[in-house]
């Protein structure tokens, strides 16, 4: 075979295998294969200037030819695969945003916050106003002006949390009713819902809870408009056949105070052994009270001219009972496991 025959066959051995190549890298591996520094092609460039005169202007020629046909070809071959790679690629990164996106977890309201949303709505509902305030509170806003003098022996029952300056952290959310009747005339009708605190730390207390007060204050409103209003939350909570019941209780800022029950929604008092009532038919929902005159006077409100009525629960407690949680610690610790299941 000539040199010339050998070049034409080089030439076509390097067409037919980037006809074949299908990727950049292919195309590569064919350059260097036929062009690269030892490419047969290369090495017979390199031995013209040892040929016979007559012969280097043909091989020269025509390995010249080859090189430029090759060089055309891949070129036309790499614009070609180029765009092939890239339709690749897109077809492998399309997004079809048709379909449905990845779920995305679900959050849920925690077991207190449904019992004071079911709570305040119930009032809101009735026309009561929701009412907040600060948690850091006077000692005049959470104790003298609700009938608890300083000295006073009910004080040092509240576990407080006493802070600098006279302050200290709210053992109850009567201080929000406090502030709210020193800023406007009756008629009051408002629900206090908010976080408060005791230095209490058990299964059933934590010093963080959460409580609900609420208080109306209007011409003539009586014991019968307290038990009316409360009967009708309780069976809003707990489900139209609960049944409540009042009994005498005491609390420094109502005159009287009540304890309001409501039967038990678990065993309606059927089940000696029901754990929810522990066979008492009853369970002990919420304080409540006529606002004492005292308090009414402290407030700037003529006793003689108004009445009231007020009421605390704790939503933490209610939440227990309803889902059956035997220790309030639960509720504040934030552990996923526990809260997934609301
Ligand atoms: C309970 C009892 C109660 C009140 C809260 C109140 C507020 C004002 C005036 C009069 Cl400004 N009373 N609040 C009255 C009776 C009971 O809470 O066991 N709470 C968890």
């Amino acid at each position: 075979m000539s040199v010339v025959e050998r070049i034409e066959e080089l030439k076509l051995e390097a067409l037919s295998a980037l006809a074949e190549a299908g990727t950049t890298k292919d195309l590569e591996s064919v350059r260097v294969k036929y062009l690269g520094r030892s490419a047969d092609l290369t090495e017979i460039k390199k031995s013209i200037r040892d040929l016979p005169q007559d012969e280097r202007k043909a091989v020269g020629g025509s390995s010249n030819r080859a090189t430029k046909e090759i060089e055309a070809a891949l070129a036309e071959r790499l614009a070609e695969v180029a765009v092939a790679e890239r339709e690749e690629k897109l077809r492998a990164e399309a997004v079809d945003v048709t379909l449905p996106g990845a779920p995305y977890p679900k959050g849920s309201l925690h077991p207190s916050l449904r019992v004071i949303d079911e709570v305040v709505d119930f009032f809101v509902g009735l026309g009561y106003r929701v009412a907040e305030g600060p948690e850091v509170e006077t000692d005049y806003y959470n104790f003298t002006a609700l009938n608890i003098p300083p000295g006073h022996p009910a004080r040092g029952m509240q576990d407080t949390f006493f802070l600098d300056d006279g302050l200290v952290l709210r053992t109850h959310t009567s201080p929000v009713q406090v502030r709210t009747m020193l800023s406007q005339e009756p008629p009051v009708y408002i629900v206090c819902p908010g976080r408060t605190y005791r230095r209490d730390s058990d299964p059933t207390h934590t010093p963080m809870f959460n409580q609900i007060e609420g208080l109306a204050v209007d011409k003539g409103l009586t014991l019968g408009d307290l038990k009316g209003t409360l009967a009708a939350m309780a069976r809003h909570i707990f489900g139209e056949d609960v049944k409540v019941r009042l009994r005498p209780s005491y609390f420094q800022f109502v005159e009287p105070g009540v304890e309001l029950d409501v039967s038990c929604f678990i065993c309606g008092g059927s089940d000696p052994n029901c754990k929810v009532c522990k066979g008492a038919g009853w369970i002990e929902m919420l304080g409540a009270g006529m606002v004492d005159p005292a308090v009414l006077s402290e407030a700037g409100y003529d006793p003689e001219e108004y009445t009231g009525f007020a009421f605390g629960m704790g939503p933490d407690r209610m939440a227990m009972v309803r889902y059956g949680i035997p220790d309030l610690r639960l509720f504040f610790e934030g552990d996923l496991r526990f809260l997934q299941q609301f």
